[in-house]
């Protein structure tokens, strides 16, 4: 069971469970030191909240949210923890991997800007594709699927083939199912269920799931997402075993601890 974890730095003042706590470059910066000390394996960078119901964020503000801090973070005085950029912008990816990042997240798949798939073959980055059904602002109203795992899956392999064409060497090619993105609880269940299907793709799968609002749906009780810990470590856990290479979230310390017992368990002490 192994399992790469990737630390949030959330540049921004409206996500949906640290808005605003990083918004200053300097605090954003100690956060990822403070990750990467707690055992994180990559530093997700974001200066623009995907919650259901966001509006987006102008290229200027991104970029000054999020660059100083992937200059930092990947620098010379950075932890030495690999780099990535959640950005849809083309721009934003350009002047981040010029910055040091290696990696760009994009959660709409190559989808959001016309200039992104060459932005990503010219890169050289690592690059990850996620499945999200319709855009943030209205994702969440009555998603539906024929069967969500088939179309999810269905739908990467179509991105990763896009990626491909447009440049990107597929063994650069991450996949992620979108836990949260124009899906229902069943949905988001379903998924995590079915991840071994969606290795079936051959590449590396990324899952999101810490903090997310189908936790609280779970356990009834968990409405603020910063009480919703116990949960992420279950889902991760879980997603883990199904074979999960790489886990986004915002709590590393707790996470490496759980799936280190776990992965004790399962390889026999
Ligand atoms: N989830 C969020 C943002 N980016 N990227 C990938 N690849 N997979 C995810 O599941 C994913 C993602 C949402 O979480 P967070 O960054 O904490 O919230 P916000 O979008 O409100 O900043």
């Amino acid at each position: 069971m192994s399992v790469a974890l990737m630390g949030i730095v959330n540049v921004t003042p409206d996500s949906f469970s640290d808005g605003g706590l990083y918004l200053d470059p300097a605090k954003a910066t100690r956060h990822g030191h403070e990750l990467a000390a707690a055992g994180a394996d990559w530093l997700d960078v974001g200066g623009e909240s995907t919650r259901p119901g966001s509006e987006g964020v102008s290229l200027d503000e991104e970029l000054e949210r999020v660059i100083p801090v992937v200059e930092a973070l990947a620098g010379a005085d950075g932890p030495g923890v690999p780099v990535s950029i959640d950005t849809s912008k083309a721009e934003v990816a350009r002047r981040a991997v010029a910055a040091g990042a290696r990696m760009i997240n994009d959660v709409t798949a190559l989808r959001g800007d016309p200039e992104m798939p060459a932005v990503c073959a010219e890169s050289g980055a690592e690059v990850c594709l996620m499945h999200m059904l319709g855009q943030p602002r209205t994702m969440q109203e009555d998603p539906r699927y024929d069967d969500v795992v088939a179309d999810v899956r269905d739908f990467l392999a179509e991105r990763m083939q896009a990626a491909v064409a447009a440049g990107v060497a597929e063994d650069r090619i991450v996949l992620d199912p979108g836990i949260g993105f124009g899906k229902t609880l069943q949905h988001n269940l379903a998924l995590l269920r079915g991840l071994p299907k969606l290795a079936e793709l051959g590449r590396p799968l990324l899952v999101g799931p810490s903090r997310k609002r189908f936790i609280g749906e779970i356990s009834g009780s968990a409405d603020q997402a910063d009480d919703r810990l116990p949960g992420t470590i279950a889902a991760c856990i879980a997603s883990a075993q199904r074979g999960a290479a790489i886990l986004r979230v915002h709590d590393v310390a707790p996470v490496r601890q759980a799936l280190a017992v776990a992965g004790a368990i399962e390889a026999g002490g």
